[in-house]
């Protein structure tokens, strides 16, 4: 089963990607947090990557499909996977449907978290994170309206996408998720 968590930053793709993983026994990728440690590492990933994610900008669509590519190629990828802050643009939505089809798979859902704008910056100040100052935030906002959100209508023609309401406690949103998945 291939799994996508979608949403806007900060609305807990996540904390819920990693209770997924979990509860039904498959390998998770978070693309930020790969970011995160490559920049920790200073591997020359990181250090191409780190000024676009302290201003909240997307890393290259090149780099992302480079990073993604060795994760789906690992032995416990093959029996399903769920990929947290992955596609972000049309051209890595399409980068990933040719990586999947390439073993033979295709996106079984993409979970859409649905939460407001001042929910979420309540949430990222809370957390504090380097790239969580309200102005980066904003930006991240803004920039999933205009390349990540045009997803949505990409994966509704496909018919793969449920929007689940992510407010409320964690294990609330988890049961709404695990609903979809069921
Ligand atoms: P990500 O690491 O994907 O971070 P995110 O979108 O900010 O957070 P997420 O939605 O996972 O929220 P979380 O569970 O942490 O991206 C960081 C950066 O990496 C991007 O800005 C970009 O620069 C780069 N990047 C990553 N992927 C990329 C790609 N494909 N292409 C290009 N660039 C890419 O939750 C947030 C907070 O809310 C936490 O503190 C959590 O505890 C809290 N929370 C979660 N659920 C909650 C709930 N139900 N109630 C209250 N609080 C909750």
């Amino acid at each position: 089963m291939v799994i996508v968590l979608f949403g806007a930053p900060g609305v807990g793709k996540g904390t819920q990607a990693e209770i997924l993983a979990e509860k039904l026994g498959i390998a998770h990728m978070s693309t930020g947090a790969a970011f995160r440690s490559a920049i920790q590492a200073q591997t020359p990933v990181g250090i191409l990557a780190q000024s676009f994610v302290s201003q909240g900008k997307l890393v290259p669509d090149d780099v992302v499909a480079k990073i993604v590519e060795e994760f789906l190629a690992k032995p416990e990828f093959a029996k399903g996977c769920i990929l947290d802050g992955f596609p972000r643009t049309r051209a890595q939505a399409e980068e990933l449907d040719r990586m999947l089809s390439a073993s033979g798979r295709t996106i079984d859902h993409v979970v859409n978290i649905n939460v407001d704008d001042e929910t979420i910056i309540t949430r990222l100040l809370q957390r504090g994170r380097q790239d969580d100052q309200e102005d980066v935030i904003r930006h991240r906002l803004e920039i999933y309206t205009n390349e990540t959100a045009p997803l949505l209508d990409f994966y509704g023609k496909k018919g793969t996408l449920t929007s689940v309401h992510g407010v409320g406690s964690v294990d609330e949103v988890n049961e709404r998720i695990l609903a979809v998945l069921s």
